[in-house]
């Protein structure tokens, strides 16, 4: 296990390494905005989604100079709506994955146009030629990370959970909205390698099925780390989601239920995947990380 902890951590260091080249070598006006973009990257974060794309690209025999690059976009997409999230406006935040927060450090002007400037990066990567030779490729992963990220994924279960602050929610409406607001990214995460592998859609099937029960598992570990976890380990503020008395799977069904909540959904996740035999081990470790997480 600590091999693979090690291979991770590799993993996520590509990543980041990625991101920093292609923002060196952007076309750029202000130096200080291009360092608050890279202030953002370099404080760290697990890179769970990037490595995701990474994995399951492996599976299919995707190149990793295509794998890397739409692995890229999924981090930009996430550290955006991190960055936009923890706004006075919004939640409100002043430390992120251990560090002062974008506005914080910068301030708030430059946060928003970072968390933009990272969108939209995002989407100048996919649709240049190097991510795919083939049109439709690119065309298909650009309307699937629109889908995940706007109004019908991240943005959209975004504006149900500010809604939900002062309602009473069924926890068919708590799944709804989290299976949006976080679920969404997972789900490009895991049929971007079908696509660029130009897969069946009995795959692409499969990994958004594995994709929402796994997004659906962390976003529960999330919410029971907010009332068990550690601080010194999460980098951010817990409690949180208590103090504003905002209903989560932690507070709808205690931490027992959820945490065997999460349990199932894992094996199930774990169940889907068997279907890619040996070359689907990375994953089987990577899913069962998503549960025993403590940042
Ligand atoms: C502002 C449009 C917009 C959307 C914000 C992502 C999000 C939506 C809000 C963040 C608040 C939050 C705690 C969501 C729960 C799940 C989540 C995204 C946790 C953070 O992801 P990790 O644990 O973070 O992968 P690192 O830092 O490791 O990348």
């Amino acid at each position: 296990m600590q091999n693979f902890k090690k291979y991770l951590n590799e993993s996520a260091d590509k990543v980041s390494f990625e991101i920093i080249s292609i923002l060196d070598s952007s076309k750029h006006y202000s130096k200080s905005f291009l360092s608050a973009m890279k202030y953002v990257i370099n404080v760290g974060g697990k890179r769970l989604r990037p490595i995701l794309v990474l994995e399951i690209c492996k599976i299919f025999g995707v190149k990793y100079n295509q794998a890397i690059r739409v692995a890229t976009c999924i981090e930009l997409i996430h550290c955006y709506s991190l960055v936009h999230d923890d706004l006075p406006s919004m939640d409100d935040d002043s430390i992120r994955r251990g560090h002062p927060t974008c506005h914080v450090k910068y301030d708030e002007a430059t946060a928003i146009l970072v968390g933009d400037a990272f969108l939209t990066l995002a989407f100048e990567i996919l649709s240049d030629e190097k991510t795919h030779p083939d049109a439709e490729v690119r065309c298909k992963l650009i309307n699937e990370l629109s889908r995940s990220s706007g109004l019908s994924g991240m943005v959209g279960g975004q504006k149900l959970d500010l809604e939900a602050e002062s309602k009473n929610l069924k926890l068919s409406e708590i799944k709804n909205l989290q299976k949006l607001k976080t679920g969404e990214l997972f789900r490009f995460s895991c049929v971007a390698g079908s696509i660029l592998a130009k897969k069946s859609m009995k795959d692409y099937d499969n990994l958004e099925n594995y994709a929402f029960k796994l997004g659906l598992a962390f976003q529960i570990q999330d919410d029971l780390l907010d009332v068990i976890g550690d601080e010194s380990k999460t980098g951010k503020k817990l409690k949180k989601d208590l103090k504003r008395g905002k209903q989560t799977f932690v507070s709808f069904m205690g931490v027992k239920k959820a945490k065997e909540s999460a349990e199932k959904l894992i094996e199930e996740a774990l169940n889907i995947i068997s279907k890619f035999g040996d070359s689907g081990e990375n994953l089987k470790h990577i899913t069962k990380i998503i549960i025993n997480r403590s940042s």
